[in-house]
């Protein structure tokens, strides 16, 4: 560029609406298509595409990354969006790790309240300040170990097996309590480690542990639900501000519808994804005693609490949400 077309383009800039140039806005999504939160992100893309002058993209199925560097790179505005699980986002943004609290939410109907009212609120504005606007809150069910050993009936069938978790030193330490080795790994690692026995299990919904192939290579399942962890259609707090506030209410709306759709879709997904596993030779098992699993984690909660004391007022007002 010579100098004079940069004044032009400095002067065109200065002069044009940004609402009035089409914005490209490029998406990241960790699932394959046709995954329940697939659907609702082409579905949220589509009404964007259409009721406003942006223009947006999504790629599925995580070719744009692992999860912790897709949400720094939507913060730093390289990505114009993503949706998120809350899990991975606890190291970037210290509030939410209250999300991935072990047993925090004593159902999805409670994760639901909560992230939809004023609890919701509070992890908004701590991500706001950080780079990202969640518009909307995606259902990611309840989350239970599984592994190639054995069933988990009791906290010490744990011990001494390796579990992939998620990004989150709070998972690693979760593990821990329960006598088991936690290592963090990007989601798309997992089937080959399981496969080649570089460790023993991990722990997911059934929609992933269903969608992921990991039902075929780490059989038992068991249903520990020890994390409820919300999830976020999230945009770059840069790119948000850029909007004009007609531009913002559409993107909102079309959010929100995807959330109502994601969600109905999440519940039939469950069922389906448990028939299939099972079909599949996975052997599910209940916990008869959950409370047992629960009293493990009081060391997780007390260190986290030394270690954010700040964060004790919002860990109080997810469970008077109830
Ligand atoms: C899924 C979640 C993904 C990712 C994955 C994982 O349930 O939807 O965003 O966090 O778990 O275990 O990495």
């Amino acid at each position: 560029m010579n100098i004079k077309s940069i004044i032009g383009a400095t002067i065109i800039a200065a002069l044009v609406p940004l609402s009035a140039i089409a914005q490209d806005w490029r998406g990241w999504n960790i699932h394959p298509e046709g995954y329940p939160n697939s659907v609702a992100i082409d579905e949220f893309v589509a009404a964007v595409n259409e009721t406003t002058d942006l223009n947006l993209q999504i790629f599925h199925g995580g070719v744009l990354g692992s999860q912790p560097d897709a949400i720094e790179q939507v913060r730093n505005n390289a990505l114009e969006f993503g949706q998120f699980n809350m899990g991975p986002m606890g190291p970037i943004i210290p509030t939410t790790n209250v999300l991935s609290l072990p047993f925090i939410f004593s159902s999805v109907d409670h994760m639901h309240k909560a992230m939809d009212g004023e609890v919701g609120e509070i992890f908004a504005a701590a991500m706001e300040r950080e780079g990202l606007v969640p518009l909307a809150w995606y259902d990611s069910g309840s989350r239970s170990f599984y592994n190639s050993k054995r069933p988990i009936m009791r906290p010490s069938d744990v011990e001494g097996l390796k579990l992939r978790v998620m990004n989150n030193d709070l998972f690693v330490d979760m593990v821990a309590q329960l006598g088991g080795n936690a290592t963090p790994m990007a989601f798309s690692e997992v089937y080959q480690s399981l496969k080649t026995g570089v460790i023993d299990g991990a722990e997911n919904n059934y929609p992933s542990y269903e969608s992921t192939g990991h039902y075929e290579v780490a059989g038992f399942y068991s249903i520990t639900d020890h994390l409820i962890i919300p999830e976020c259609l999230c945009v770059s707090t840069e790119s948000w501000n850029a909007l004009d506030d007609a531009t913002k209410e559409a993107v909102r709306t079309a959010a929100r519808a995807s959330a109502t759709t994601q969600r109905e879709l999440w519940a039939t997904r469950e069922k389906e994804s448990l028939a299939k596993v099972e079909a599949g030779g996975a052997t599910v098992n209940e916990v008869e005693n959950k409370v047992a699993f629960q009293e493990k984690m009081a060391p997780v909660y007390e260190s986290f609490i030394a270690a954010n004391p700040d964060l004790s007022s919002v860990i109080e007002a997810i469970q008077a949400s109830n």
